[in-house]
């Protein structure tokens, strides 16, 4: 069948290498990056671009009316970090784009749309430990907020609607592409940066502190498989729990040193990105991905490691 998709949020960390890779699969002009910003990525990859600010609704519908997509991923969002610094805009954009979005989805008889949603959904009162799909959720950023309300919309569409909205929770991630904007998983990307430019990194969180992680290849892997699995397969209508690793900077600083034996790691301290990572899980139990959709993750963390300090020496 004949797609035209819509990626809103085309530039950030996610979207510059979605794009890229939805481009390789459907071709170049039937894949739309939309963004706030004109994109800076790899032109050989390039397609068409539109200017979408998700808050506008008539500019949304323009753009909807242009070219009558038959799927978006909605991807612009305000991370956890400076969610805080301005929970009413985090809040604004999280929610208000997104029902933005299912609403012009519907007028416009989109067939898929895709939101993501985050490990951010879980708080304080969730299990820290292989967190399971369905468990006490009491996010305590405005951003986990956002997702989880985002979440409960999502299937309320799907219920009441029959919109097919899929969703993936994601842990931190990590790429070398593009860079991460404002979240409280950040340092694990900053790291390889200074790694390679320093021999040292100061992170802000603690040495212990673990948390879910993803390599970008298995995510926009991960991503793809969801939103091509058949309708019936998909059993979660709100958000799926979806892992790849765990570590803390420690360990991932351990890994470093396999490549670079002097790196020096040390910490920050003080910083209120360490009180969002205490309140989120140490690992995810993705059982309901694994058996939905047959979700497998590739990359542990001695390969990304690999693949992150061999593309950034480039
Ligand atoms: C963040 O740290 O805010 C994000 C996330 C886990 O959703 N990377």
């Amino acid at each position: 069948m004949h797609e035209t998709i819509l990626v809103i949020g085309a530039n950030g960390q996610i979207g510059t290498e979605l794009v890229t890779e939805l481009r390789n699969i459907y071709g170049g002009s039937e894949v739309v990056a939309c963004d706030i910003r004109r994109p800076d990525y790899d032109t050989r990859n390039a397609g068409p671009f539109e200017f979408v600010n998700v808050l506008d609704k008539d500019n949304l519908k323009a753009v909807c009316q242009k070219y009558k997509p038959s799927t978006i991923y909605l991807l612009a969002a305000i991370l956890s970090a400076t969610g805080e610094q301005n929970p009413k805009l985090a809040w604004d954009l999280n929610m208000n784009g997104l029902l933005n979005v299912l609403d012009f989805a519907i007028e416009f008889n989109v067939r898929k749309v895709y939101w993501p949603s985050s490990i951010a959904v879980f708080g304080p009162g969730s299990p820290k430990d292989n967190t399971s799909q369905f468990c006490v959720m009491d996010p305590n950023t405005v951003y986990g907020i956002s997702k989880l309300a985002g979440e409960r919309w999502c299937e309320y569409y799907f219920q009441k609607h029959g919109l097919d909205v899929r969703s993936l929770r994601y842990p931190g991630l990590i790429s070398w592409k593009a860079a991460p904007g404002g979240g409280t998983t950040d340092y694990a990307v900053h790291i390889f940066h200074d790694a390679l430019k320093k021999g040292s990194y100061s992170s802000f969180l603690s040495a212990d502190t673990r948390l879910p992680m993803m390599y970008m290849d298995d995510a926009i892997r991960g991503t793809i498989e969801l939103m091509e699995a058949p309708a019936a397969k998909v059993s979660i209508r709100s958000s799926y729990n979806f892992a790849g690793m765990d570590f803390t900077p420690e360990e991932l600083a351990s890994e470093i040193r396999k490549h670079i034996p002097d790196f020096k790691l040390d910490y920050t301290g003080r910083d209120p990105r360490q009180l969002i990572a205490n309140s989120w899980p140490r690992s995810i139990d993705d059982s309901f991905a694994k058996n939905d959709w047959n979700w497998k993750t590739k990359f542990d963390l001695p390969q990304m490691t690999e693949e992150m300090l061999t593309h950034l020496k480039k």
